[in-house]
């Protein structure tokens, strides 16, 4: 049987942000590799971070981290199938964090609600594979391929060309036959981009926001957050929900992030004081 898709609407988020939460199934993420490789305790930890407020629970089975190397699909759907389906059965809304056509396929069949693509549906087959799915879809900007993105990026003006991009990519999804309203785009903080980038990138969020779809950040942990507080992964929470309740200031309506509680609570405060619960 069919398990029934989750009870998320769509469209994206008008009020109220989301909190995508994190589970990375992989031995070697950046920020928690290897914690959640075995599927029991990578479901288990989805379920609290849904406990925890997460509207989302992006599941990934490869790293992106710099340097990381490509996984072989059988072993990305052996990683990441079970933990999606697990999740689904408990009402989980689900988006599974990939780049391949195969994988995202298995995942809609299993009940997901979002596909999370950090190569913007470049991979062949992967526009035909959203088509007619009744997903929601993320759309991230990466210059090259984790394996080599940080090798001296450059661009000319690193706001246009990553907002021109994700445009373009929106176009082909809704040429493809995604409705509009199922899309979000995300500027991909880290994929190719320095730290001046980033920041680049972060100020003009709101330009980004007012082009027509919400946009996401993942900013959580990365090494941005490292190089401004000059902390450690494992020492970068603070400086994470901080950059977090700035990025829904400008405009992000989606933020994908390991710290589910302590960012919910921190846009629940910022939220109420501003006069918005
Ligand atoms: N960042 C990572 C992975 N997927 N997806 C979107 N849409 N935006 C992001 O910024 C983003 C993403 C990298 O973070 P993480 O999953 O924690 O690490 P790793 O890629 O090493 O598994």
């Amino acid at each position: 049987m069919r398990t029934p898709r989750s009870t998320l609407p769509f469209a994206w988020p008008a009020a109220q942000p989301w909190v995508m939460g994190i589970v990375n199934v992989t031995p070697d993420s950046f920020s928690d590799g290897g914690r959640f490789a075995d599927p029991s305790r990578a479901v288990e930890h989805g379920l609290r971070l849904r406990d925890e407020g997460a509207h989302l629970v992006d599941v990934g089975g490869e790293s992106t981290r710099p340097g990381a190397q490509p996984v072989p699909i059988q072993e990305e759907l052996d990683r990441v199938l079970p933990v999606v389906t697990a999740l689904v059965r408990e009402r989980v809304n689900v988006s599974v964090d990939t780049t391949k056509p195969e994988v995202m396929r298995a995942a809609i069949d299993a009940g997901c609600t979002v596909v999370n693509d950090v190569n913007a549906f470049r991979a062949e087959g992967a526009l035909e594979a959203m088509g007619c799915a009744n997903v929601g879809v993320v759309v991230m900007h990466m210059r090259g391929t984790p394996a080599t993105m940080q090798q001296a990026p450059h661009y000319e003006d690193v706001v246009v060309e990553v907002r021109d991009f994700l445009l373009g990519r929106a176009a082909a999804l809704e040429h493809a036959g995604v409705a509009r309203g199922r899309i979000a785009l995300d500027p991909g903080f880290g994929f190719g981009k320095t730290l001046e980038h980033n920041i680049a990138l972060f100020r003009a969020l709101p330009s980004l926001a007012s082009m027509g779809y919400p946009v996401l950040a993942g900013i959580s942990r990365k090494r941005t957050i490292g190089e401004l507080t000059g902390k450690p992964v494992g020492g970068r929470m603070a400086g994470s929900v901080a950059a977090a309740l700035l990025a829904v200031q400008n405009g992000a309506r989606i933020l994908r992030v390991h710290d589910v509680a302590e960012t919910v609570d921190a846009i629940s405060v910022w939220m109420a004081l501003r006069g918005e619960a």
